[in-house]
């Protein structure tokens, strides 16, 4: 799925603003008619999650409505015109100048919806009705079976923040128009291999244009399309590949032609890059690749989960002044500005569906598995063309349970048809070995020895996590990252000896930790839990709704682990 994009034939704009907004405390919004305009509303960013914006109502999770006004852009009125929204939290109904235009289950991932035949020149009244509520038969889901017992009561360790949370944008596109894109890139010795497919909005013949760029060097080629689908190879000699550290990304760029006249383009930023798994190793550009990173929130106060392009940047420079080369869109596909920077900066990204708090209870089982093949379809179709995403992970710690396997038998098979250039795993839960790891190609664990279970003894819980690596290579033969080990730590809390909760504990545990992954040579990720302490719901064991285990604050100050991972991952200590 392209994102918007100006240039001769395309133009796109964010209806970011202020929009009017309204709780619907009772239900009653699409009895009384909400939906051709609702009055009484009150003003609301967009975007960012409704739920720190007011004094009042944080804990209400819908429904709640939304509604704004606007024109269309001059000389859009030619041109086919559609609107996309990036990311609402849950489930969206919207209607355009009264009229229903669609449905979105599924927050964090896009969707769009072609309004040309409804859009007016001037005075356009959009509606969205947004339900954040969390229920068994959704994804994630709510507590199915009271483990956590938290409020508001979810399935997952997380605040459900919920509204509009990524920009809504209109935009324009020719008639006949490239639609999709999907590239996959080789290597042979020096000379880079790029396949461009292309999908089109018709068949009808048109001449294609590429031109593959880069600091001067111009590849490029011209086929005759007369199918939807069409496809072009570009080879590049003495190629730049993309890696972290030297994230080399090319230009390519897409013209549409007929009869000498140009009436499309598009521009994709390409890596060059291979990623694959052999033996114990994960491999980028055929060499061995150590992930060394985070599992991260999109979570900063008052924008909740909302685009906030100053704190992505902030996180990136963090991550790279630690020594960081990766991270975990745990447990949800983050914001596509942060992948595109990710692939500017050289970061390794394990990219995650929103498919967390999975129980496989005979009666939710179908709809769970029809939601995970939906995310899983629309987040590889969203991110599929990132050189920095190198392997889909399809859930966080799915309960163990007889029914997984079948669950996740369908969602591999699937997600290798989407993509069979990157490995797949899934982040397993520390209460027992997964009987699904045979459907992934690399086993990601999340382990809290030393904190959940063997509180407080870092020399038992280092003996029993090396056990249980030891005996998971032995018993699957695939390599490991540790996706997931941590501490709560309450910043400026000290104890000496160490005691769980201090600064010196988080210390220990995550040097102990690393120890036991630095002499495990299949061991080939260490992912901490977490970059930044961050909302969730409120528990016994999370003192005023946030989770501790940030190694930086939330709001991203360093705690002492801090610098000692820096010290450990990037040898520096000014
Ligand atoms: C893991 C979950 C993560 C939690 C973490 C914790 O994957 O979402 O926040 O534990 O308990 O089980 O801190």
């Amino acid at each position: 799925m392209l994102y918007p994009q100006n240039n001769r034939f395309r133009q796109f704009i964010e209806l970011s603003d202020f929009w009017d907004f309204r709780f619907d405390f009772d239900d009653k919004g699409l009895r009384d008619g909400w939906e051709k305009g609702f009055e009484n509303g009150q003003p609301i960013a967009v975007p960012a999650s409704w739920n720190e914006q007011f004094a009042e109502n944080r804990d209400f999770l819908g429904p709640a409505w939304y509604q704004t006004h606007f024109s269309l852009p001059w000389g859009w009125d030619k041109h086919r015109v559609l609107i996309r929204f990036n990311s609402v939290n849950y489930l969206a109904d919207v209607w355009l100048n009264g009229e229903k235009i669609g449905q979105h289950e599924g927050g964090h991932l896009p969707f769009k919806f072609d309004i040309t035949s409804q859009i007016k020149n001037e005075g356009n009244h959009l509606v969205v009705r947004v339900d954040g509520n969390l229920t068994t038969d959704r994804v994630p889901p709510s507590d199915h079976n009271l483990l956590l017992a938290n409020y508001p009561p979810t399935n997952f360790d997380f605040y459900p923040f919920c509204g509009i949370q990524r920009p809504v944008l209109l935009y324009s596109i020719p008639n006949e128009a490239i639609i999709d894109l999907t590239i996959n890139t080789s290597i042979e010795g020096k000379t880079g291999i790029v396949n461009a497919k292309v999908e089109r909005s018709d068949g009808n013949p048109v001449k294609a244009q590429f031109n593959l760029t880069r600091n001067g060097t111009n590849i490029s080629t011209e086929i005759e399309m007369d199918n939807r689908l069409s496809e072009a190879t570009l080879r590049v000699p003495n190629a730049s590949f993309w890696a972290p550290g030297a994230p080399q990304l090319y230009d390519l760029k897409i013209e549409l032609s007929r009869n000498g006249t140009t009436f499309d383009s598009y521009t994709l930023p390409v890596g060059i890059r291979t990623i694959s798994v052999e033996g114990d190793k994960l491999l980028l550009n055929g060499k061995p690749i150590e992930l060394l990173g985070f599992g991260r929130h999109e979570d900063f106060p008052v924008i909740g989960r909302g685009l906030m392009p100053a704190v992505i940047i902030k996180d990136y420079s963090l991550m790279q002044w630690i020594g960081a080369n990766s991270f975990r869109t745990s447990h949800y596909p983050y914001s596509e500005q942060m992948m595109d920077l990710a692939d500017q900066l050289g970061i390794l990204i394990i990219d995650e569906t929103p498919a967390v708090g999975l129980t496989f209870h005979k009666t939710v089982f179908d709809r769970h598995l029809e939601l995970c093949k939906q995310y899983t379809k629309e987040l590889i179709a969203r991110d599929k063309n990132h050189p920095s995403v190198i392997m889909w992970s399809l859930a966080n710690e799915p309960h163990q349970n007889i029914n997984a396997k079948m669950f996740f038998e369908q969602l591999y098979d699937l997600a290798k048809k989407l993509d069979s250039t990157r490995p797949i795993t899934f982040a397993n839960m520390h209460i027992g070995e997964e009987r699904s790891f045979k459907f992934c190609d690399i086993v990601c664990v999340n382990r809290y020895y030393g904190w959940y279970l063997e509180r407080a003894k870092m020399d038992k819980a280092c003996e029993l996590l090396s056990k249980e690596l030891d005996k998971l290579y032995k018993r699957y033969s695939k390599p490991i990252i540790l996706s997931e080990f941590g501490a709560g730590t309450i910043p400026g809390w000290h104890a000496n000896p160490p005691e769980m909760w201090s600064e010196e504990y988080q210390v220990e545990f995550l040097s102990e930790y690393i120890k036991v992954a630095n002499s495990k040579p299949f061991v080939v990720g260490q992912h901490v839990w977490n970059l930044c302490d961050f909302k969730t719901s409120q528990h016994d064991r999370r003192m005023g709704g946030i989770n501790y285990k940030g190694v930086f604050t939330r709001d991203r100050r360093p705690k002492m682990a801090a610098h000692h991972l820096r010290k450990l991952w990037s040898g520096k200590t000014d």
